[in-house]
Order: C-alpha cells, then sequence, then structure tokens
C-alpha cells in the first residue's frame, strides 16, 4: 500500500470514529475527576441500549446534560462549603437542617436530583429479565403481586402534578411501598431508601411521548435490569444502599 492511501484510511478510520463516539466525548469532557468533588456516574450500557423505550436522544441529554448540571451545581456549592461533599449523601439529605441556610434548598435540588439519577442510571438496562427470588417474594408480600405493583406504580406516577418521581421505597427489614415525591426529593430525606424509581419530569420522556406519560411509565418497564434491583434490595438490608 503506498503512503498515501494508508495516510487516506487512516484519515478515513479517524474521521468515523470520531463521528461516532461524538456524544460520549461530550459527557465525559462534562465530567473531568479534577472538576470534583462530585463526578457524573458514567452509564454502564451503550446510551441507545433502552432503545425504542428510551430513545439515545433523550438518554444523552437527560444524563450528559440534566445530570452534568446538577454535578456542577453542587461542586460550586461545594466551593465554599466544602462539608457538603465530605459526608455520604444520606447524611446531608437526611439532615437538611444542618446544611448552611443559603445553599439548603439548591443542596436540596441538586444532591436529591443527583441521588435520583444515580439509582435511575443504575437501575435500568437492557435484557431487564424478571424480578425473582427475594424481591419478587417482598412485591407478592408487600405490592400486591406484580400486576397490582406495576398498576399501581403507573398510576401513583400519572398522579405526579408537575416534576417529580414514583418510588418503591424499601426498609431494612426489606419492606416495600410505593410512593411519590415532588421535585428531585428523594425517599432518604425521611432516612429511607429508594429501591427502583422512574423519573416523571417531561424531560425524561417528551421527545418520545410528548405529554403521553402513561405509555412512557408502561414502555419504562422493559428498560428495567431486575438483577441490579435483586443487588440494590441486599444492599438496603445489609444497610449498605448508599443512594
Ligand atoms: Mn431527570
Amino acid at each position: 500500500m503506498s503512503p498515501i492511501s494508508r495516510r487516506h484510511l487512516m484519515l478515513a478510520a479517524t474521521g468515523i470514529a470520531a463521528v461516532a463516539a461524538a456524544p460520549r466525548v461530550f459527557a465525559q469532557a462534562a465530567s473531568p475527576a479534577a472538576a470534583g468533588p462530585f463526578m457524573l456516574p458514567p452509564l454502564t450500557y451503550p446510551i441507545a441500549a433502552l432503545e425504542p423505550h428510551i430513545d439515545a436522544k433523550t438518554m444523552e441529554i437527560h444524563h450528559d446534560r440534566h445530570h452534568q448540571a446538577f454535578i456542577t451545581n453542587l461542586n460550586n456549592f461545594a466551593k465554599d462549603n466544602p462539608g457538603i461533599a465530605d459526608k455520604p449523601i444520606g447524611d446531608v439529605l437526611g439532615n437538611l437542617a444542618a446544611v448552611p441556610e443559603s445553599i439548603r434548598t439548591g443542596v436540596r435540588n441538586n444532591m436529591g436530583g443527583h441521588a435520583n439519577h444515580t439509582m435511575f442510571w443504575q437501575i435500568m438496562g437492557p435484557n431487564g429479565g424478571k424480578p425473582e427470588g427475594e424481591v419478587l417474594a417482598a412485591i407478592d408480600r408487600d405490592l400486591g403481586g406484580m400486576e397490582k405493583f406495576q398498576t399501581d406504580f403507573n398510576a401513583a406516577g400519572g398522579r405526579v402534578f408537575g416534576s417529580g418521581w414514583v418510588f418503591v421505597t424499601v426498609d431494612k427489614e426489606g419492606k416495600l411501598a410505593i410512593e411519590t415525591r415532588p421535585n428531585q426529593d428523594n425517599p432518604i430525606i425521611d432516612g429511607k431508601r429508594a429501591l427502583l424509581g422512574n423519573d416523571v419530569w417531561e424531560h425524561a420522556y417528551y421527545l418520545n411521548y410528548q405529554n403521553r406519560r402513561a405509555d412512557y411509565l408502561k414502555a419504562w418497564w422493559n428498560t428495567v435490569s431486575w438483577s441490579k434491583v435483586s443487588e440494590r434490595y441486599a444492599a438496603a438490608k445489609a444497610g449498605t444502599l448508599g443512594v
């Protein structure tokens, strides 16, 4: 091969790689470790992995921009208030009265958003499987079985007025309950833990579903990774579930 054609091939390959990698380059550039102490957790699956239920563009905007904005805001708060980064998130959000009044609402919203979305990315994934073992037993015992659970969860998510979340909380005995929270509040504020939850802010579904939140809530179940939910359930009972 001549040097010219080899160079041409290399340029072509570089160009293809650059185009394919563009969205992720943005995400990585937006979360440099040096800018911490708070960092955007990377997705552990490809950005298009949840299609057709959640499209890649929604995931990109949601993860790389919305979640990143919480991280950026928290890092700005931490410049003058490093204490908010020294403790586990549950300790900060579980005792908001100890946060300086000037940043209390900002910490509640942005750290809540960070906690909620960290959980959200974690409990989704391709080939999510079905609930089994202890989690399935708890769903049967506390939530009336899968069908009633999903119906009740979707109904609760549909009733959230404006922006907020629908969660399944889990206590240290492993007992489950459905609850909703406004804005970016997380059950951790009250010392509880979210086993799983769905984001019903419009940014989570508007590109694909527009105003059809009920359709999104129904389709979202296809994205739940039950093995991750099982890990979180075990961690909650062991008292080691962070957010
Ligand atoms: Mn969101």
